[in-house]
């Protein structure tokens, strides 16, 4: 069985995802793009040989007959409107984060999957696939350094054009706080936002550094270092320190240099390179579950969470206290 993929936002993470689901995953097509910039779909039709039907509606691709499955990675603030269209129409939907960009409209994403009684959305948060961040979890569940009390994790980026106010929290930071609740099997029960020395790197008037503090839910403390404009690369870091010994995702493998009088290896510059595998198994998992039926990726109401958790990041970041994260119950639906 192969399944149809229609493609809604076609802009930098849309292409690359057409270019994995119809080159690198097996059993799936792209037979559907859209987009408010129709150029970018011809070109990716020409540019990958494709001979995908281009929508002018993207409410028109998510019904139509020819579609089986929808990817939405279009601008945030879209997302709401089409995951909550793809439910209606009963069809699977892999939504790039954020699931929407408040809490209440995640919330109503579960609502309505809730009603509709079958699970159908996955969120792209793809570090959960990540070979690293799985043997950091491996070694945590055999208990190899006994009971995890503090974790040390750093999210650096060489620049981040475009990133205004609060974006380094709501647009990047919620890797962490999806992989890093996934790590621990567990929750968060409050933040607190240092805000460090800016750097004078980056754009007038943003903050950059912060240091995001968590506590969980078991009394886990975590301390986040968000730094996007870094400027000597992209560097994901995570330390967890238990009861018994240390452990930290290794580094992406890089060759080892001994030249004039200097022992090197290469740091990478871009979240593509260093997320490519991840993206890879996040789809091929995904197809996986369309084809078994049931959607069992990141879901609906781990985008909520992921909501509520910057949400109250970014309260903290202006009262300079801790702020609470208050979390109904799960429903079963989601266990
Ligand atoms: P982008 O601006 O390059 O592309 C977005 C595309 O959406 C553009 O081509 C734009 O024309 C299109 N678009 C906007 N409104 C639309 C609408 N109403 N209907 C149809 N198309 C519309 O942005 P991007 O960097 O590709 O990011 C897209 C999404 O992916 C964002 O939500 C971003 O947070 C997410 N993202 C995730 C990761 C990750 O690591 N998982 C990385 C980058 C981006
Ligand atoms: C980008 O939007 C992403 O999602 C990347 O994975 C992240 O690491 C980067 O910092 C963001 O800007």
């Amino acid at each position: 069985m192969t399944v149809k993929i229609g493609v809604i936002g076609t802009g930098a993470i849309g292409r690359e995802h057409v270019f994995r689901l119809s080159r690198k995953i097996p059993g799936a097509q792209v037979v559907a793009l859209n987009d408010v910039n129709i150029s970018s779909c011809e070109s990716i039709n020409s540019d990958f040989d494709l001979d995908a039907k281009i929508f002018t509606d993207s409410h028109e691709l998510i019904k139509s007959d020819s579609v089986d499955a929808i990817v939405v990675a279009s601008w945030g603030p879209t997302h709401e409107e089409f995951v909550n269209s793809a439910i209606s129409a009963g069809k699977f939907v892999f939504c790039e984060k954020p699931l929407a960009v408040t809490a209440e409209g995640c919330r109503q994403i579960i609502d309505a999957e809730l009603t509709g009684g079958k699970r159908l959305v996955q969120v792209g948060f793809m570090r959960r696939y990540d070979q690293a961040y799985q043997q950091l979890k491996k070694c945590l569940q055999d208990n190899t350094i006994g009971h995890p009390i503090i974790l040390n994790c750093a999210h650096r980026a060489p620049h981040a054009p475009g990133f205004g106010g609060d974006m380094a929290i709501t647009d990047s930071l919620v890797h962490e706080f999806d992989v890093l609740r996934w790590l621990l099997d567990d929750d968060y029960v409050a933040a607190q936002v240092i805000l460090p020395r800016k750097t004078s790197l980056c754009d007038e008037g943003l903050q950059d550094p912060h240091i995001v503090q968590l506590r969980t839910r078991q009394g886990i403390h975590i301390s986040i270092e968000s730094f996007v404009n870094a400027h000597y690369g992209y560097d994901i870091q995570c330390q967890v320190v238990g009861e018994k010994g240390v452990a930290a995702l290794p580094e992406p493998a890089s060759v080892q240099l001994r030249e004039l009088g200097k022992l090197s290896h290469e740091i990478l510059i871009d979240w593509k390179d260093r997320f490519v595998a991840a993206f890879d198994q996040e789809f091929r998992d995904w197809i996986q579950s369309i084809k078994a039926g049931k959607a069992n990726g990141p879901s609906a109401w781990d985008g909520y969470v992921v909501a509520v958790t910057a949400d109250a990041c970014v309260k903290a970041k202006h009262s300079g206290q801790f702020e609470n994260i208050d979390l109904p119950p799960r429903p079963d639906f989601y266990q």
